[in-house]
Order: structure tokens, then C-alpha cells, then sequence
């Protein structure tokens, strides 16, 4: 077997809302062929407080004094048993590969978990006693091999975007593990793994091709990338996870039985001797499956490793292992399979709600093997078609069936979708000009949407820097962690046709940002889409150097009103779009905050509006701080009617003290702090920061 050189690795963080608590699941890990960037990335789980690392730790602990010792001690035939479905997402390349590689990786699975003899897998370890089968009937009772190919670019895939695998093909998380294969992970990642106790629908594996079993594609590989993310997916840390500590047994991977680790070792240096806080102090454990060595170094799972997956496949993952499941997925030894199932006709598309007008790329997933298609497409052009994956267009609206017949030798199978595909004419969009400036303290509002995929850091209001004050949005990249990951800014549709000249038309924003560190570079992207955001393409990008506007900073940044750059990009091709879409995105790479503000589309003429202008009124609170009261100077002198109402820091409305009838505001019952207090009057506005003494 050849070592495939060093291996560094890559961590995701998904961090869920949940009731007001951060709840931060360890996505782990990889290995990769060259270096990335950033080798030390995977020393995360070390820099960040083992508090929100370990968030799921106390439920492990848990389950290991409820169901402990008993798979070990006095169970010890018992075998656990999981079904395995395996999704090769391809493009038609070499990593459509072959049956033969994926058993022989299934094989590899069983050799390691079970230290079979006579195989690489036979180490100083123990036995895991767990097996892993590939599914025999598929989530509908049929026959199958365990195997799902889908012809798709998401081969290339980027883990922030891992719902895009999840969205083409996933048996249910908690009856099959969903292992996937691609071609490529950016970044030069080799493989990834949930963590138990993470969302359902984050669940599974995912790894690269020529990692995958240690023949085909992966001939130079030893099949253990999927060793070692299995060994996550059943709740293993890295052997080195948060370094030396102190007490080995309750702080870095939580095992007693692995010697703790500083940091991963990627050569197969027996002597490698990095902590010495373990009692006797025995060398780093480097042939253990969940440190970072190559292929052919790892051999061994401990008896404490064994413990923690027993009580995973005891508690989170109980069902998977059961017997009733065993008999649903035929990996239970009264089900015996036909030498040759039958073809089961299956497709997908990932756009069933489109625009008149739209290209729609129908996926055939039929399993076992189909070798001719025979689609009908009512309602689309063309309406028919022999192809596996065909392309469709939809120029009328309604709603549409698919249907496809799949052949091979063995039969054929048919499924017809009904309303599958739902084709709308496009609404027309919003009459320019288009105007945003946050300053109404409401976000999103006006039409625009937000998607933060990860719901994790995300587009914000921000009350700390504005172009117009008193708000900007923002988006603090310093928090935002899953490196890769996107948060859009949508716009509300809009009709460019309303533009009364439109040689002018342009998309004016501004911006602000500052980088953290030379080497991360967020990244900023504005978008456009011509039918109903099925498709987006650039209009505008920069990152690095190019996006910031302040100095470098491991602070956060906070612009002052000469940190912002006004960004102007011509719109003059889309004049006659009557749904045009435009967003925003950023995509982290760990640096600083992102601001924006002010984004407008006109057509360079000035239109008057009924919009207030930002035009101070002349107004004063005095005192500032103040404690119980304080008084609007000015007011007594302004004809007109004044409304007022109290922000907190966020934005968020505290009291509305409509038209003033005296020039005090009372401030009992407000919160101490940042105040912001906002007056308005025939379209005049003033702001102000108050602060309210406690
Ligand atoms: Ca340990
Ligand atoms: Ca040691
Ligand atoms: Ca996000
Ligand atoms: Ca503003
Ligand atoms: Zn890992």
C-alpha cells in the first residue's frame, strides 16, 4: 500500500440557533493530498473554548454510564450491523466508479472496524464489533445494490454547500448511513463526517473518489479516509482533539485508553512522544485510525474508542443498528437478495419551480443499472427524450408530470411524477428607483430576503457604522467560521423596463471592510438573475486587498465615514428585464466585517420622492448620558408635528412615543445602555445616541 504523503485536514463548524444558544457541532474531518493553506485548520477544536467545542459531550458522557459496560463485557459476541447506502455524485468522469471499488472500500470498512486477520486492519486494537452492510432493499422495500449514481457538476463539491448532495440523494439519516462520493472537495479536503447529535439532515459522509477503497480510481490510497470519518460519524474525536490538557481521560478526545496528543501527526514516527501528562507516559498513539498518519500507518481502534461507539449505536444511533431495521434495509441474514435486481426507474431535478422560459436538468438515479431511458416531458420542449439526463425547457405556465421509463436487460421500470414541475410567469418587479438605506431600524424589510444557509453568522443590521446613519447592514466575518460557507442579500425583483432613459441605469452601493490577517480573504459578490433566480451570474466582485477600505485588523472593524468606497456597476444590458434579481453575497474566509449601505438602482436622473430625506432636524437631547428624563432642545421651536421613537443597540423598537406634546422624553422603564432615539417631522429625521445611566 503507498501513503499518499501529508495530511492535512479540514474542521467544519455548524453552529444552530436553538432557543438563544449556540450549539456548535464539530464537522470533522479530512485528509487531503497537497497541504492546504492553512495546515493547522484542523487544530480548531483546540483554539476555540472547549465549552462550545464539546457542546455535545455531556449527552456522550451520558449514554457511557447508561449503557456501559454492557456491549463489552457482558454482551461481547454481540455485533452491531449498519446499513450503508453509497450516492456516487458524478460528472461522467472517472469518479463514476465502479461497483468493485465501492465493496472493496465496504470491505476496508469491515477489515478495520473488525481487525479482521490477514488484512491491514489487524492492529494491537480490539474489534469494534460493528459491520457495515450495503443496503439491500432501498427505502421503498426494492431491491438494491446500495448504490446511487446521479450525473451532476456538484461532483465538484463545496462543503459549505453540503445540503446540494443531500438535496439529490439521501435515505433516511436514521436507517441508512448516506456515504457520498465526489470528485473533488475544495480546499484539497479529502473527506468529511457529522457528528452524532447533529442535525438529520446533516447527516452522512462524504469523500473523495480516489480516497474511496484502495483499488480503481483510489489504487494509491489505503482506503482509511472513510475509516477515520466513520470513526466521527460514530462519535470519535481526533486523538489530538484540544492537544495535551490536563486529565486524559475527561478532556481532549474524552477515551482514557489513547495517550493524548499535541497536534496531528502525519508520519508514522513511532516514537512521535508530544504530550507527556499521561501516566505512564507512553508514545503518541500513531497507528490509531483517528489521528492524521497515511493509510498504512493506522491500524487500531481502542477498548475506551470501542466504548464510545457502543454507547452511540446504544443511544443516538440505536434504531440504525436495531433488528426491525436490519429487515427493512435486508442486511439481516434471513434476506436473501436475487443474484440480479430488477432496474427501479428514479429521478430528480433540482429546480421544480421555475419561470416560463427556464432550462430544467432532469437527473436519472434509477437503481440497478439502467442502460435506456425513455422520458416524456408534457408541457416541455422537448417533449420527449432517450437521453439519461436531459434538459427541458418550460415556455408556458401550469403543472407539469415527468415520466420515465428505465430499461436494462433484466426489465424495465416506469415512475411518473404528477405536478412535478411548477412553471409561473414571472411576476413583474418593483418600478425603479430602487432605494435601500437600512434606516428604518426594520431588517430585512422593503422586499429583501436573507439566506444564511449554515444559520449560522449571517447579514445584520448594524448600529455600530452606517454610510446613512443611523444603520448600515453588516456581516462579522470574525464570527463567521464556516470558512467557504454563503450569506446572500436578496433584493425584491425589479423592473428595469420602468426606467424612463435607461443608458444610465446603474447599481450604486457602498461599502466597507478591512481584512484580519494577509492570508483570509472574504470575499464579496453581487449577482444577477434574469429568470427567477434559477440562475445567477456575476456582475461585480472583489476580495483581499481589493474589497478593504480600512487597515488591516484583528480587532473588529468599525468604518468612520472616510472608510467607505462607493461601488457603481452599469445595468444598461438588462434595461428591458422586467424581474431582474440582484444580491449580495458574502463568502467567509474567517477575516472581518463586511459592510453595506445605500444600494441604489436608478437611472442617474434625480426623481423626487415622498421617501423622507435624511435631513437633521434641529434638535439636541440634553443631558447626554441621561438618567430618568431628557430634553428635546429644539423642539419648542419646529412648527411642525415631532414623532419620536427609542431603539435599542440592535434595532429593535423599544417604545414609540408617537407625537411629542412637551420637549422631555421619559426614559423609566428604557434599559441602560445605547439608546438610539429617533425623531421624524415632514420628512426631516434626526438620530441620536443616547446613552441611559443605570
Ligand atoms: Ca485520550
Ligand atoms: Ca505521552
Ligand atoms: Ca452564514
Ligand atoms: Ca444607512
Ligand atoms: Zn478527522
Amino acid at each position: 500500500m503507498i501513503s499518499s504523503g501529508a495530511r492535512p485536514c479540514f474542521l467544519i463548524v455548524f453552529i444552530v440557533m436553538t432557543y438563544g444558544f449556540n450549539i456548535l457541532w464539530p464537522y470533522q474531518c479530512a485528509f487531503a493530498q497537497t497541504p492546504t493553506k492553512r495546515p493547522g485548520l484542523c487544530l480548531f477544536d483546540s483554539l476555540y473554548p472547549s465549552a462550545k467545542l464539546y457542546a455535545v459531550e455531556p449527552k456522550f458522557q451520558k449514554l457511557l454510564s447508561t449503557h456501559l459496560p454492557i456491549p463489552l463485557k457482558s454482551d461481547p459476541e454481540a455485533f452491531s450491523t449498519i446499513p450503508v447506502v453509497v450516492h456516487i455524485i458524478h460528472n461522467g468522469g472517472t469518479e463514476n466508479i465502479s461497483n468493485a471499488q465501492i465493496e472493496r472500500q465496504i470491505a476496508i470498512l469491515n477489515e478495520d472496524f473488525g481487525k479482521l486477520s490477514g488484512t491491514p486492519g489487524e492492529g494491537k486494537g480490539v474489534d469494534t464489533h460493528v459491520r457495515f452492510c450495503l443496503a439491500k432493499l432501498d427505502p421503498f422495500g426494492r431491491c438494491t445494490d446500495g448504490i446511487v449514481r446521479i450525473n451532476t457538476p456538484l461532483t465538484n463539491h463545496q462543503p459549505a454547500d453540503r445540503s446540494a448532495l443531500k438535496n439529490l440523494s439521501f435515505w433516511n439519516p436514521a436507517r441508512y448511513l448516506n456515504i457520498y462520493v465526489v470528485r473533488t472537495i475544495s480546499g484539497e479536503v479529502g473527506g468529511y463526517a457529522s457528528f452524532p447529535y447533529a442535525p438529520p439532515d446533516e447527516d452522512g459522509v462524504v469523500v473523495r473518489h480516489h480516497l474511496f477503497g484502495d483499488s480503481g480510481t483510489a489504487a494509491a490510497s489505503g482506503g482509511r479516509t472513510l475509516t477515520h470519518e466513520v470513526g466521527h460519524w460514530l462519535g470519535l474525536y481526533h486523538t489530538f482533539s484540544a492537544g495535551c490538557g490536563q486529565d486524559t481521560c475527561t478532556e481532549g478526545d474524552f477515551v482514557c485508553d489513547t495517550p493524548p496528543v499535541a497536534a496531528p501527526n502525519y508520519s508514522c514516527n513511532l516514537n512521535s512522544n508530544s504530550c507527556s501528562n499521561d501516566l505512564p507516559n507512553l508514545p503518541d498513539q500513531v497507528r490509531n485510525y483517528m489521528d492524521y498518519t497515511p493509510d498504512d500507518c493506522k491500524n487500531m481502534f481502542t477498548p475506551g474508542q470501542k466504548n464510545r461507539i457502543a454507547a452511540t449505536l446504544k443511544g443516538v444511533r440505536s434504531l440504525i443498528v436495531s433488528a426491525s431495521n436490519l429487515a427493512l434495509t435486508g442486511c439481516d441474514s434471513a434476506y436473501v437478495r436475487p443474484l440480479m435486481c430488477p432496474v427501479a426507474a428514479d429521478f430528480i431535478t433540482l429546480t421544480t419551480q421555475v419561470c416560463s422560459g427556464t432550462k430544467v436538468y432532469f437527473m436519472d438515479r434509477s437503481l440497478n443499472t439502467a442502460t435506456s431511458w425513455e422520458w416524456s416531458f408534457p408541457g416541455g420542449t422537448p417533449a420527449f427524450s432517450i437521453l439519461p439526463n436531459p434538459t427541458v425547457t418550460y415556455d408556458t405556465p401550469g403543472s407539469f408530470s415527468a415520466e420515465l421509463i428505465a430499461s436494462n436487460g433484466n426489465g424495465s421500470d416506469t415512475l411518473q411524477l404528477n405536478n412535478y414541475i411548477l412553471v409561473s410567469k414571472p411576476q413583474i418587479g418593483l418600478h425603479l428607483p430602487f432605494m435601500v438605506n437600512f434606516d428604518d431600524g426594520a431588517f430585512p424589510s422593503q422586499g429583501i430576503g436573507v439566506n444564511n444557509p449554515d444559520f449560522n453568522i449571517g447579514w445584520e443590521l448594524d448600529t455600530l457604522a452606517a454610510h446613512s446613519l443611523p444603520y448600515s447592514v453588516s456581516i462579522d466575518n470574525l464570527q463567521n467560521l464556516n470558512y467557504g460557507t454563503r450569506d446572500e442579500l436578496v433584493l425584491p425583483a425589479l423592473d428595469l423596463s420602468s426606467t424612463r432613459v435607461g443608458n444610465n441605469l446603474m447599481l450604486n452601493f457602498w461599502w466597507a471592510y478591512a481584512r484580519s490577517d494577509p492570508n483570509y480573504s472574504d470575499q464579496l459578490i453581487v449577482q444577477i438573475s434574469k429568470d427567477c433566480g434559477a440562475n445567477y451570474s456575476n456582475i461585480w466582485s472583489k476580495s483581499g486587498d481589493d474589497l478593504a477600505t480600512g487597515p488591516t485588523q484583528t480587532t473588529p472593524f468599525v468604518p468612520n465615514s472616510t472608510q467607505w468606497n462607493k461601488a457603481s456597476v452599469r445595468l444598461f444590458q438588462y434595461k428591458t428585464e422586467q424581474h431582474l434579481q440582484i444580491r449580495f453575497v458574502n463568502v467567509t474566509d474567517g477575516g472581518n466585517r463586511l459592510y453595506l449601505d445605500d444600494i441604489q438602482i436608478n437611472d442617474g436622473i434625480p426623481t423626487a420622492s415622498k421617501e423622507p430625506q435624511n435631513l437633521n432636524l434641529p434638535l439636541q437631547l440634553i443631558p447626554n448620558p441621561a438618567q430618568e428624563q431628557v430634553f428635546v432642545h429644539g423642539k419648542d421651536n419646529w412648527r411642525e408635528p415631532i414623532y419620536c421613537k427609542v431603539y435599542d443597540g440592535f434595532g429593535r423598537l423599544l417604545r414609540d412615543f408617537g407625537m411629542l406634546t412637551a420637549p422631555v422624553l421619559d426614559l423609566i422603564g428604557l434599559p441602560a445602555g445605547l439608546l438610539l432615539v429617533r425623531f421624524e417631522s415632514t420628512g426631516r429625521i434626526a438620530t441620536f445616541r443616547l446613552i441611559k445611566g443605570s
